[in-house]
């Protein structure tokens, strides 16, 4: 302890060592110390949660170029460099203890090998630098879901993220005293070239479950780099299950009903999916569009936002569809663009805005016009497709006023999504949580897209949308969400959603504003107000309810050939979408529980005989017994 209190005296002012030692805390000395020998910093930057050491992180974004300042006061631009747009699914790992597990599924590597192998590539990567502690906590603060965090950065770009995305800890750490029991991460740009990392190669984000730490080196893209995001969601997900509550990639939503009730959901989409377009849908409320914390409490689910910010995909937002966060990127107040083109008058432009893109500019490619391609041929898009902006939800006009709850918000339904061009109906709800945590959460399938690198448009198994945070076996995270309505008395309905439906034609079978209805009749029937069809896997709106409430939001008429053409139960999809899964749990995931395998039997029979009634495509009228 004298060995750590002597070096970190040594190497840090007198007004940053005074900071680091108010919260009396070994384990988080002990966790800078051992950084700062690791990656020899030139100085170290202790951020409280003072507004004056968020400035002065906002300046230095500025002056060592990771940031640019726009045009507007509040927004600055970054750039990740051009091969490092997206989370590293093939390059983040955990690191295994000798004689441990996670399944096929999870990406892993020996902890004996994979530890020196990123030290080695952290060593020295702060010379010439300051490293900056800054702290922050998951969830509102002081509450049953807080998790304190300490993130260690050389990139004032991440640390600016932070302080956008996440409620400040500093007071917070002081308050837990010596409890060891946070989260920390070391992160490192490594080696810059044009103030992007330059070594891909030795790009790695590694994940130690046992001590709760993550590093990250030789990358700037957020979902690799911002601590608290995907990696704290993976730890997170380990703790919650050694706990017995729930760390889901969701989105909390207020849907208002009738009378003036507020309705939340959470929701659970794969990454660019509609999931902040749902948490953002008008006349409602938003909690949080990404990643929530579910616990019981008194025999009531409750969740919380994780997070105090979005860090969204602009592309499409545009005035029409996403008016709110459109107003919120053309006006003063606080953002972050990543990866946009910034044109002439220094203003960020995107694809999908609404407006003419101009011919030339400067993106993550650097100076670009149109036409320009890439080493490999490939034509550069003005802004990448996961372009990205980060602001506070303060700074939305659809602010849930429940967001700090410390209690956080009770769960009225759950919801999830995915990108299905073929299969599901536009929402349905499942009989009851068992088949709705077995036949729509751990049943999702989603076509692959932008958030990360790889080919897009591959159908792909992604079990509640959370398969890239996994952190723990498949089957005990599946048994984890089954056993989570234990003891609750009426479990919440679960719902599945569909934005992706398409013809034989390949065009979409819905608007992009329907997904109000779908949720709105969600809230109706979460409150006993409206009644459904049974279908061989759920219940499906009524045709009267739907136009009613097309007419009342959307001032549409919603006609039956949408209807039937919509709601069609497609049998032959079905079927085979449950062999699809049933094939991955039978053949990669051997702690599937039981029950999955004999729920997916009665729903195929199900399917079956409703089959051998109507048909293999059965009209939602057909149904319609009453
Ligand atoms: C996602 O891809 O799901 C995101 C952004 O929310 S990232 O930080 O890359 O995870
Ligand atoms: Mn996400």
């Amino acid at each position: 302890m004298d060995d750590i209190n002597k070096l970190l005296k040594e190497k840090l002012t007198k007004e940053n060592y005074d900071r680091l030692m108010a919260p009396n805390n070994p384990k988080l000395h002990q966790f800078i110390a051992d950084a700062i020998e690791l990656a020899k910093p030139d100085s170290v930057f202790v951020c409280t949660d003072a507004t004056e050491d968020m400035d002065y992180i906002r300046k230095l974004a500025i002056d060592n170029g990771e940031e640019i300042a726009l045009d507007i006061s509040g927004h600055t631009c970054h750039f990740d460099g051009y091969y490092d747009q997206a989370r590293d699914k093939a390059r983040t790992k955990y690191l295994l203890p000798a004689g441990s597990d996670l399944g096929a599924t999870l990406n892993s590597i020996d902890k004996e090998s994979g530890v020196p192998e990123v030290r080695s590539f952290l060593k020295d990567s702060m010379v010439g630098r300051e490293m900056l502690v800054c702290f922050f906590c998951l969830g509102p603060l002081d509450s049953e879901f807080s998790i304190p965090c300490a993130q260690i950065t050389d990139s004032p770009y991440v640390a600016h993220s932070e302080i956008i995305l996440y409620r400040s800890g500093y007071e917070q750490f002081k308050k837990i005293g010596s409890s060891p029991d946070f989260f920390r991460f070391l992160h490192s740009e490594g080696e810059l070239e044009n103030a992007v990392s330059k070594n891909i190669d030795k790009r790695r984000v590694y994940i130690d479950l046992q001590e709760n730490i993550v590093y990250s080196v030789n990358t700037q893209y957020g979902g690799n780099t911002i601590g608290l995001k995907k990696l704290a969601l993976r730890l997170a997900i380990n703790r919650a299950s050694k706990q017995g509550w729930l760390a889901e990639h969701m989105f909390v939503l207020g849907a208002h009903g009738p009378g003036g009730r507020v309705t939340y959901f959470t929701g659970a989409f794969p990454s660019a999916c509609g999931k902040t377009s749902t948490s953002m849908l008008s006349g409602q409320t938003i909690i949080g569009d990404d990643i929530a914390y579910l616990r019981k409490k008194n025999g009531q689910m409750r969740c919380v936002n994780v997070e105090k910010g979005i860090f969204g995909i602009i592309r499409d937002v545009k005035p029409k569809d996403d008016p709110i966060i459109y107003e919120a990127l053309t006006s003063p107040c606080e953002v972050i663009f990543s990866n946009v083109l910034i044109d002439e008058n220094k203003k960020p432009r995107w694809l999908g805005m609404g407006t003419e893109l101009p011919t030339e500019g400067t993106n993550h490619s650097g100076k670009w016009n149109k036409g320009k391609t890439d080493t490999e041929g490939n034509e550069i898009t003005a802004s990448h497709k996961n372009a990205r902006y980060c602001l506070n939800i303060a700074d939305l006009s659809n602010r849930d006023p429940h967001i700090d709850d410390p209690q956080g918000v009770p769960v009225g339904g759950v919801i999830y999504g995915g990108r299905d061009s073929d299969t599901w109906v536009p929402v349905e709800q499942a009989f009851n949580w068992t088949e709705g945590i077995i036949i729509k959460g751990a049943s999702l399938e989603s076509e692959t897209t932008s958030a990360t690198l790889g080919k897009e448009g591959v159908r792909t198994f992604n079990l509640m949308s959370n398969l890239d945070f996994l952190a723990i076996p498949l089957g005990k995270y599946i048994q984890n969400n089954l056993d989570f309505a234990k003891g609750v008395e009426k479990p919440q309905f679960i719902f599945s959603v569909n934005y992706f439906l398409r013809d034989k034609n390949g065009k979409y079978l819905n608007g992009m504003a329907d997904k109000l209805v779908w949720i709105l009749w969600a809230e109706l029937r979460v409150n006993g107000n409206v009644d459904g069809i049974e279908t061989p896997t759920g219940v499906i709106p009524k045709y009267k309810d739907l136009s009613k409430l097309f007419k009342e939001h959307l001032n549409n008429q919603y006609t039956q050939d949408d209807y039937v053409r919509q709601f069609t139960i497609r049998i032959p999809e079905n079927l085979a979408k449950l062999d699809r899964v049933e094939k991955i749990y039978k053949q990669k995931v051997s702690d599937t529980p039981k029950i999955l395998f004999d729920t997916f039997a009665e729903v195929r029979n199900r399917l079956k005989s409703a089959a051998d009634k109507h048909g293999d495509y059965i009209s939602p009228f057909d149904l319609d017994t009453h």
